[in-house]
């Protein structure tokens, strides 16, 4: 512990503590554009700058711990002064169309020039002349409002390990790039918009695919159906105001009704479904010698990088699309014929927290109705962007409810939005198919936690199955790396792209960090705890799907409709 005083006020802490932690401590925020509270980027921008007592130049706040004795000053004449100079430079070099930005009014840049009071900035507006990158359908580059903070490129090399971009040259050519300046999609990007959720400003962004919506709630020979995913309810909120983790799904129901969808289902009941499916398949493997462990398939930014990275696991990878997919494929075929609809005039709309999931939605090979299953995805950003034009008072809504029968789900789908959530909802299920005996105590608390890598032994009365989980491109790394050297012995393997999960998908809210995923997890199993029903199997309305539809799981049906196959 070492005593300092920052603007006078005695602070004692740590020695390993940032002054800009420290000045929290006092009640100063320090302002910061490259500095990120999960990230290790420091000290790029300067803008953090503070004086210390008895030193002639600056130090940055980000960048350096506190000593004991010392004096910082975070508000002096001269302070202001090299803040104000600091951001005016990277103001020049800014494209000043602010009003036409997707961030405006939530840009971290933006707000540091209002609280600066910039209004006559002493340097021309010499924006560079790069153009906008578009072509890939998922994510938008637009590198001139890019203002080289590097978080992007700290988050895709050392939190994905995927190294689709980089850093390029020195000094004043200094720019963060792809390899050999390629479009992303000749790169290895998995497309999980963790450098989207990051960026400060708006030079990364998931292409705006709302109009598309507008398009087919306006035809009125479309019937247009609407699926959520799980981790959106306790994000969407955030949008309007709301703290994170709230549980917004009433309203947000509400809110897809008063947009115009025909009808409001839910991504939770295709969880239902694929705990069904992916369930019988580990039975099925672990009983007639099939490839173990069996690993998850839900995560479009994970198929991506095992796709690319770990081509020769595969064989691991389940055979079952993602919920998202197989409410696509239901929704054209079992809920079609059942409401007497043309699956030709449906439209099945995703609000999905995830990037990846723009990119899933169009792989030609996943489209099993005969038709396109989703025919498109948004993200919870875009959901709310819709809801703000149409003049929705998002907080002033009723809770409603989903509608029947695709609306209709279970606890145990709810936490698929949070890392552990897959994985326990299969064992609520499996340890009664497995036992035949009732799963009294359906917590499995061992699997949950934000933490990236865990393991664990589940006891089905008698039958130890042992489980790992990774959430996080890195983490998933290590444990890919051990099934490749034949070190584990696990049965099941959950991976999920983003760190957190889906609750921390590059489609979310901005202002993801780690605070906030642990409030969005304990929604998620808040919202668990709430409902009635909290074990896919029990879902009454998944049971009348294979009563009536598709016979049992992984029957010919099944397999035509529900599962899939990967590219090496
Ligand atoms: Fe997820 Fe999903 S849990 S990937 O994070 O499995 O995106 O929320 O929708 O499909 O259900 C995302 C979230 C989903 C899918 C589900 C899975
Ligand atoms: Fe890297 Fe993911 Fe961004 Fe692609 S989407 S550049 S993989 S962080």
């Amino acid at each position: 512990i070492v005593n300092i005083t920052i603007d006078g006020i005695p602070v004692s802490c740590p020695e390993t503590t940032l002054i800009l932690d420290a000045a929290k401590m006092a009640g100063i925020d320090i302002p910061v554009l490259c500095y990120h509270p999960d990230l290790k980027v420091r000290a790029t921008c300067r803008v953090c700058i503070v004086e210390v007592k008895g030193q002639k130049k600056f130090k940055t706040a980000c960048g350096n711990e506190v000593w004991d004795g010392a004096e910082f000053i975070t508000n002096s004449p001269a302070v202001r002064q090299a803040r104000k100079d600091i951001l005016e430079l990277i103001l020049a070099e800014h494209p000043q169309d602010c009003l036409k930005c997707v961030r405006n009014t939530n840009c971290e840049l933006q707000k540091l020039a209002r609280d600066f009071g910039i209004s006559k900035p002493q340097f021309a507006n010499k924006p560079n002349p790069i153009p906008i990158e578009d072509s890939n359908g998922v994510i938008v580059r637009d590198m001139a409002k890019c203002v080289k903070c590097g978080r992007c490129v700290e988050v895709c090399q050392e939190v994905q390990t995927v190294g689709a971009i980089n850093t390029a040259h020195r000094s004043v050519e200094y720019e963060i790039t792809t390899a050999f300046d390629r479009s992303l999609q000749d790169t290895v990007c998995v497309y999980c918009g963790q450098c989207i959720a990051v960026c400060p400003v708006g030079a990364l962004y998931e292409k705006d695919e709302t109009e598309k919506v507008w398009q087919a709630i306006a035809d009125a020979d479309k019937h247009v159906v609407v699926q959520v995913a799980p981790a959106v309810r306790v994000a969407l909120g955030e949008e309007f105001g709301m703290a994170p983790g709230s549980i917004a799904t009433g309203k947000m129901v509400a809110a897809l009704r008063r947009l115009g969808f025909d009808k409001v289902f839910d991504t939770d009941f295709a969880a239902d479904v694929t705990i069904m499916e992916e369930g019988n398949e580990l039975l099925e493997r672990m009983s007639h010698g099939g490839v173990l462990p069996l690993i998850t398939s839900c995560s479009p930014g994970w198929i991506n990088f095992v796709e690319t990275f770990y081509p020769e696991l595969l064989p691991h990878v389940s055979s079952c699309k993602s919920p998202q997919q197989m409410f696509g494929a239901l929704a054209k075929t079992y809920y079609a014929q059942k409401a007497g609809i043309d699956a030709g005039k449906m439209t099945v709309v995703s609000i999905m927290p995830c990037t990846a999931k723009k990119y899933e939605s169009a792989r030609p090979e996943i489209n099993g109705s005969g038709y396109r299953d989703v025919d498109v995805v948004i993200t919870t950003r875009e959901l709310a962007r819709m809801i703000k034009q149409a003049g929705i008072d998002f907080n002033k809504l009723d809770d409603q409810e989903f509608d029947a029968p695709l609306g209709i789900s279970t606890g145990a789908a709810v936490i698929f939005g949070t890392s552990g959530g897959v994985m326990e909802a299969a064992l609520r299920t499996v340890y009664e198919v497995v036992t035949g005996k009732e799963l009294v105590d359906v917590d499995f608390e061992s699997v949950r936690g934000l933490t990236g890598i865990k393991e664990a032994e589940v006891d089905l009365d008698g039958k130890k199955v042992k489980v790992a989980i990774a959430n996080g491109l890195k983490n998933a790394r290590q444990i890919l790396d051990k099934i490749k050297a034949g070190e584990c012995d696990y049965q099941f393997v959950e991976i999920m792209c983003c760190p957190g999960g889906c609750i921390g998908g590059g489609g979310q809210p901005h202002g993801t960090t780690k605070a906030v995923r642990e409030e969005r997890m304990a929604g998620i199993y808040q919202a668990d705890r709430e409902l009635p029903i909290r074990q896919s199997h029990k879902n009454p309305a998944v049971t009348a799907l294979y009563e009536e539809f598709l016979g049992k799981p992984l029957s010919r049906k099944s397999h035509e409709l529900l599962h899939t196959h990967y590219h090496p």
